[in-house]
C-alpha cells in the first residue's frame, strides 16, 4: 500500500507566524495528512524551524542574544503555537540539528566528487558601518526588473525574481540603513544548476498535470529565463559549516547558504523523527533507492518558496545520481498570499493575527475552518473579521453546531437519550443517502486534488444537506402524532451527528472528536467513512445511550468584531 510522506515549508524560526503562513503551508498539510491516516494509509507528516540565515542571526543580534540561545527560546514558542493549532506533525524538527547538519554535509560531498560545484570568487556586499559581510536579506534597494524599491538581495518580493544582492540599484544596509557599503571579492561554491536544464525540464514536464498551474508556471518561467548556477555558501557565522575536505579547504570558515540546507531538513527531520522514536535506519526507506518506490511525497509552501523546490532542491536530489536515488516530490501545493484587511500582514507593524494571539480569542477550529474555506489557492484571499465572524456564526455554530445541538437534544428529551429502533428508513433517508454519496465522493476527490475550497464548500453542502433533512422528516412535529415517523428522522439525525464526526475530522479534529463522542468513543484516528451511505447512516445500535455536548461554536458577537478590528488594524 503506497505510503505518504508530507512535508510543509519550514517557517522560519524568528517570530511566531501569522495566519498566513499557517494558510498557506502547515494547515493544510496537516489536513491533508488526516485525511490520508483516516483513509487507512502509512503517513509521514513533517515539519521544522528554518533556524540558519541571516534573518535568524541578526533577529538575535536585535534580541541581545547568541543565536543557538535565541533559536532555543523560538522553537519553543513556535512548537506550542504548532501544538495550539493541532498540527498533527509525526515530528516538528528543526534545521539547526545535527542530523540536517550530518545530510547537509552529505550532499555537499556528494555534489562536490560529482563535479556538481566549483569554487568562484564573487563580489559580497561588505558594510563598513556594520564592520560585516551583508547577507542578501539585509541589502536592501531597488529592484532592477520592477522597480520595487525595498526589494531585498534575495529576492524581490515585489515580482518574486531571484536576485543577488549586487543586482541592487542604490543598495544599503537592512541593518543600519547606511549606504556605506562596498563590494567585496570572497570565494564561494557555486551549484552548477545550468547542466540539470534538460533533467528539470523533463522532470517538471512531467508533473505538468500533477501541480497547480501557479506551481508548474513559476518552476517554468525559472527554466525559460535560463537557470543561473548559485552560490550556495555565505559568510556567516551561524550555519552548516562547510566540511574542510570540500576544496581544499578554500571555504573554511563559510557556511551553506539557508536555502541549501532548509530543503534538505525535510531529510534531516526524517531522521530526527526516526532516532527520536528508536526507528533506527528507518527514516532511510522514506526517502532513498528502492525501499522508497512505494512513498509518494507531497509537498506545501507560499508561491515565493516554489522556485527553490522545483529547482534548488531537486537539482541538490538529481546531482547526487547515479550513487544515491533520493525521492523527489510527486504533488507540490503552491499557495497565493493570505492577506489581512486588504493588506500584508506584518509583525514590525503589528498588523493582522498571529498564530498564538489567535488562539487567545478562540480555539483552533474556528480558524482552521475558516482558512481553509479561504484558502489562497488560485488567487490571493483576504481575511476581514467581518467575514471571519459572519462564516464562522452560519457555517459552523448555525448549520453544524445547531444541527448536532437539535438533534441530540431532542433525543435526550423524547427518546430517554438512545438512538431509537422503531420504524424503517423510507424514500426520504434513501434520497438522503444517494445525496451523500455523491457529495462525500466530491469531497473525497477535491481533498485528494487538494483543491481545499471546493473540499470546504462540499463538506459545508453536506451538513446543510442534513439540517435540510432533518427540517423535512421534522420529528418535534411527528413526535405525538405518529411516534415511529419520530423515530426514524431522529436515527438518521443522529446517524448523520455521527458520519459528520468522521468527515470534519481532518479540518476541526477538536469539533470533530466531541462530535463523535456525543454519539460514542472515537478512536485516535477517525477512519474515513468510506462506505455506501445507506451502510455509514444506519450504522449505529438501536438502543445505544448518546449525550448532547455542549455548545459546540459560540457566535462570534459585532462588539468582538469591532474590539478586534481595532486591536488588529495596524498602526492607525
Ligand atoms: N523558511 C519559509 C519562508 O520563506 C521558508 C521555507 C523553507 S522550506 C525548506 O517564509
Ligand atoms: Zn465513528
Amino acid at each position: 500500500m503506497t505510503r505518504i510522506l508530507i512535508t510543509s515549508a519550514l517557517p522560519y524560526i524568528n517570530g511566531v507566524k501569522h495566519l498566513g503562513t499557517l494558510a498557506g503551508s502547515m494547515l493544510p498539510a496537516d489536513v491533508f495528512g488526516r485525511f490520508k491516516r483516516a483513509q487507512g494509509f502509512e503517513t509521514l507528516l513533517l515539519c521544522a524551524t528554518d533556524e540558519h540565515g541571516s534573518p535568524t542571526e541578526l533577529a538575535a543580534l536585535d534580541a541581545g542574544q547568541d543565536v543557538r540561545t535565541f533559536c532555543d527560546e523560538q522553537f519553543a514558542i513556535q512548537k506550542k503555537a504548532s501544538d495550539g493549532f493541532n498540527l498533527s506533525w509525526d515530528h516538528f524538527g528543526r534545521s539547526s540539528s545535527a542530523q540536517n547538519r550530518e545530510m547537509t554535509q552529505h550532499f555537499a560531498r556528494v555534489l562536490w566528487k560529482n563535479g556538481h560545484l566549483d569554487v568562484r570568487t564573487t563580489k559580497q556586499v561588505y558594510s563598513n558601518a556594520d564592520k560585516r559581510f551583508l547577507p542578501d536579506r539585509y541589502v536592501i534597494g531597488t529592484c532592477p526588473h520592477c522597480g520595487y524599491d525595498r526589494a531585498r538581495g534575495d529576492q524581490c518580493e515585489n515580482c518574486t525574481r531571484v536576485l543577488d544582492p549586487i543586482d541592487l540599484i542604490s543598495p544599503r544596509s537592512a541593518v543600519s540603513n547606511s549606504p556605506d557599503i562596498e563590494i567585496r571579492d570572497s570565494t564561494h561554491l557555486f551549484l552548477k544548476q545550468s547542466n540539470f536544464v534538460p533533467q528539470l525540464r523533463e522532470w517538471i514536464d512531467a508533473h505538468r498535470a500533477e501541480w497547480p498551474p501557479l506551481v508548474y508556471s513559476i518552476a517554468n518561467k525559472w527554466l525559460e529565463e535560463g537557470l543561473q548556477d548559485r552560490g550556495i555558501t555565505r559568510d556567516y557565522d551561524w550555519g552548516v559549516p562547510v566540511p574542510d575536505d570540500i576544496a581544499d579547504g578554500q571555504l573554511k570558515g563559510k557556511v551553506f547558504y539557508v536555502w541549501f540546507d532548509a530543503p534538505i531538513e525535510y531529510i534531516g527531520v526524517t531522521k530526527e523523527w526516526a532516532e527520536a522514536n528508536g526507528k533506527g535506519n528507518s527514516w532511510r526507506d522514506w526517502w532513498e533507492g528502492s525501499a522508497a518506490k512505494d512513498v509518494r511525497y507531497f509537498e506545501f509552501m507560499g508561491k515565493d518558496n516554489v522556485p527553490f523546490h522545483t529547482v534548488g532542491f531537486p537539482v541538490t536530489i538529481m546531482g547526487a545520481r547515479p550513487q544515491e536515488e533520493w525521492k523527489l516530490v510527486d504533488r507540490l501545493k503552491g499557495f497565493n498570499w493570505l492577506n489581512y484587511d486588504g493588506g500584508k500582514f506584518s509583525t514590525s507593524q503589528k498588523r493582522g493575527v498571529f498564530m498564538d494571539t489567535a488562539l487567545e480569542l478562540l480555539p483552533a477550529d474556528y480558524w482552521r475552518y475558516y482558512l481553509m474555506a479561504n484558502s489562497p489557492e488560485n488567487s490571493d484571499s483576504n481575511f476581514t473579521f467581518d467575514h471571519f465572524a459572519a462564516v464562522v456564526n452560519k457555517d459552523l455554530a448555525d448549520v453544524l453546531g445547531n444541527f448536532v445541538n437539535r438533534v441530540t437534544k431532542f433525543c435526550v428529551s423524547r427518546f430517554d437519550g438512545k438512538v431509537p429502533g422503531e420504524g424503517c428508513y423510507g424514500e426520504d433517508e434513501a434520497a438522503l443517502c444517494a445525496e451523500l454519496d455523491a457529495r462525500v465522493k466530491a469531497y473525497t476527490d477535491f481533498l485528494e486534488a487538494l483543491e481545499f475550497r471546493k473540499a470546504m464548500g462540499e463538506l459545508r453542502a453536506i451538513w446543510v444537506a442534513g439540517n435540510e433533512y432533518l427540517t423535512r422528516a421534522a420529528p418535534w412535529t411527528h413526535f405525538k402524532t405518529d411516534r415511529e415517523k419520530a423515530a426514524v428522522g431522529v436515527r438518521m439525525g443522529l446517524n448523520l451527528v455521527h458520519v459528520f464526526g468522521h468527515l470534519a475530522w481532518p479540518v476541526i479534529p477538536t469539533a470533530a472528536r466531541a462530535i463523535h463522542e456525543a454519539i460514542q468513543p472515537a478512536p485516535a484516528i477517525i477512519p474515513w467513512p468510506d462506505r455506501p451511505m445507506a451502510e455509514e447512516l444506519d450504522e449505529l445500535e438501536h438502543g445505544l445511550v448518546i449525550k448532547a455536548p455542549d455548545v459546540l461554536f459560540a457566535k462570534i458577537t459585532d462588539e468582538q468584531v469591532a474590539a478586534w478590528k481595532e486591536r488588529f488594524g495596524g498602526a492607525p
